[in-house]
């Protein structure tokens, strides 16, 4: 049997970036309502949200001040069941972000756990009398001193989301709870933040993959998902294929699957922080790649597959072809991907080739609190301002928040008034509106490709090999008993070779013109092409 999450594609919105109904600058729910139908002809078959529960914003929603409640920015509970409503009408599940490593320190439980160190709520948190050495992930101490208690609370992220503590069975079970109101409410499942952190040991240095982590997460599982064919997705940052198994083999009972990030870690130089980028080693993309796909068999687990998302840089920014093969790399990208084992995740602008935006040398642009401490932490640290923004222009998370481009008009049709975030400068040539009208723009390769998934058991079923390891085209096999599919990547802006004994069938789906013969192939730069191959 096969789940429905294991045939779909899910679209990921930013909501503050997607679409403005009310003209504030901000994204909101009725702006999304609003879109549902272009998400419908795209083909998606979910939305993961980020988060529109109430916030403080000071990590724009991931520091949540109430679970059922909605940011008054992005509109009310009433909005939110509308867009359920709208969204199922069109075959459309919303899957919630589940942000429960930490709450806002607006957050009820927080504020009364401050104010009443004798309250049930000061052990929903991590309170010391001591700090130790243990770091924040948006810099600095992980710890903040209260002086009112005169002890200091553990946050990992912004000192404005302290961190929850999971060895209290009371704050377990309100989070079960929390769940199983947004489940009953007929949502399609979770992703679920920074999952792989809710198992801490802080005493001990230990912030992912604690050791209780794997029990919180069976737990919940059968206060919540059990029974219920809910897609669950964890982030999980540190997850090996091992790791990865523990979560989403289907006999553990825990998740359906994670977010693995080792082929974004090829972003940065080994060892180095994501600010020191670097190009695309295709070599090491094919191991990484390779590894997970054969490592986690469908009897044991099961892959997630994307390049971007709302903290990342535009894939074809960082290794694609900004200028000469913006389209045409983006569709190489695509196809590469989606023909993987795994549930595909496409983030909102990735359809049209959105890119990062060219920030002014001031910083000025900047809103991101990861990009404003790192501004300031490297200041410090006496880094030229020059490298400073190249990091930030490279990779700063702000580059895949700009609002969506919807068409040529002042805003790009996101909204009719300045956002919150500047609109990028390129967005008379790359929107929606272009690309709908356009039979052959990325859009329709990634609405193939979307079909195709839904249509075609051998994506789910099919073995994976890989070709060849060394060049800079990836080329692998899908095998099922009867069939044999050939994917061929060149992610390079240079002609590449490539030869083999397969003959060519049919056609599955192409970014150029499809080869007679495969043996002593040219490829052009960042040709890419599926073929059933005999
Ligand atoms: O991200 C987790 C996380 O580890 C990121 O901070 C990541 O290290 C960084 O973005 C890489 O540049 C999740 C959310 O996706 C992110 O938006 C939140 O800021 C973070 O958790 C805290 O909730
Ligand atoms: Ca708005």
């Amino acid at each position: 049997m096969k789940h429905w999450w294991q045939k779909a594609t899910i679209y990921q919105i930013y909501p503050k970036s997607f679409k403005d109904s009310n003209d504030d600058g901000i994204g909101d729910l009725q702006g999304i309502i609003e879109k549902l139908d272009y998400l419908e002809e795209l083909g998606i078959s979910a939305i993961w949200l980020s988060p529109v529960y109430q916030s403080p914003m000071d990590d724009n929603g991931y520091d949540i001040s109430d679970y059922e409640k909605i940011a008054e920015c992005f509109g009310d509970m009433s909005d939110m069941d509308e867009l359920l409503l709208e969204a199922k009408r069109r075959g459309i599940r919303i899957i919630m972000d589940l942000v429960v490593n930490h709450t806002s320190d607006e957050h009820a439980w927080f504020v009364t756990a401050k104010e009443n160190p004798n309250s049930p709520e000061r052990d929903f948190y991590i309170w010391r009398d001591q700090p130790n050495a243990l770091e924040s992930l948006f810099g600095g101490s992980a710890w903040q001193y209260d002086e009112k208690s005169q002890q200091y609370y553990l946050h990992l992220f912004s000192k404005k989301q302290p961190d929850l503590n999971w060895e209290n069975p009371a704050l377990r079970q309100k989070v079960y709870d929390m769940m199983n109101f947004w489940i009953d409410k007929g949502i399609g499942g979770f992703r679920m933040d920074v999952i792989d952190m809710i198992g801490k040991a802080p005493d001990k240095g230990i912030t992912t993959n604690g050791p209780k982590l794997h029990d919180y997460l069976k737990e919940m599982h059968q206060a919540t998902l059990k029974d219920k064919d809910l897609l669950t997705v964890g982030e999980t940052w540190g997850a090996t294929p091992a790791i990865a198994k523990a979560y989403s083999n289907p006999d553990n009972h825990e998740l359906s699957m994670v977010f693995q990030f080792e082929h974004i870690g090829l972003q940065h130089l080994d060892n180095h922080p994501k600010w020191d980028f670097t190009s695309l080693d295709v070599p090491r993309l094919k191991a990484i790649f390779s590894k997970w796909q054969i490592e986690l068999d469908p009897t044991e687990g099961w892959n997630s597959l994307f390049w971007n998302n709302h903290d990342l840089p535009r894939v074809l920014s960082i290794w694609g072809n900004e200028m000469t093969y913006r389209e045409k790399s983006g569709k190489a990208f695509a196809i590469l991907l989606h023909l993987l084992r795994g549930t595909p995740y496409i983030y909102q602008g990735e359809e049209i080739g959105m890119l990062n935006y060219p920030f002014k040398a001031d910083f000025s642009e900047i809103e991101d609190i990861e990009s404003r401490n790192f501004i300031a932490e490297a200041r410090q640290a006496g880094k030229q301002e020059e490298t400073i923004i190249e990091s930030i222009r490279k990779v700063s998370r702000d580059n895949a928040r700009t609002p969506m481009q919807w068409d040529d008009s002042p805003q790009a049709g996101f909204s009719t008034t300045k956002p919150w975030l500047p609109v990028n400068p390129n967005y008379q040539t790359i929107n929606v509106a272009k690309a709908l009208a356009d039979k052959n723009s990325l859009f329709y390769t990634y609405q193939a490709l979307i079909k195709l998934r839904k249509e075609e058991d051998w994506l789910v079923d099919a073995d994976y090999e890989l070709l060849e390891t060394s060049s800079k085209v990836f080329a692998y096999l899908r095998k099922t008993t009867d069939k044999t599919y050939l994917v061929l990547v060149n992610l390079s802006d240079e002609t590449q070779s490539f030869t083999s004994n397969y003959t060519i069938k049919d056609t599955i789906i192409t970014n150029t013109k499809t080869p007679q013969t495969l043996e002593n192939l040219t490829l052009e730069p960042w040709d890419a092409f599926c073929l059933e191959v005999d």
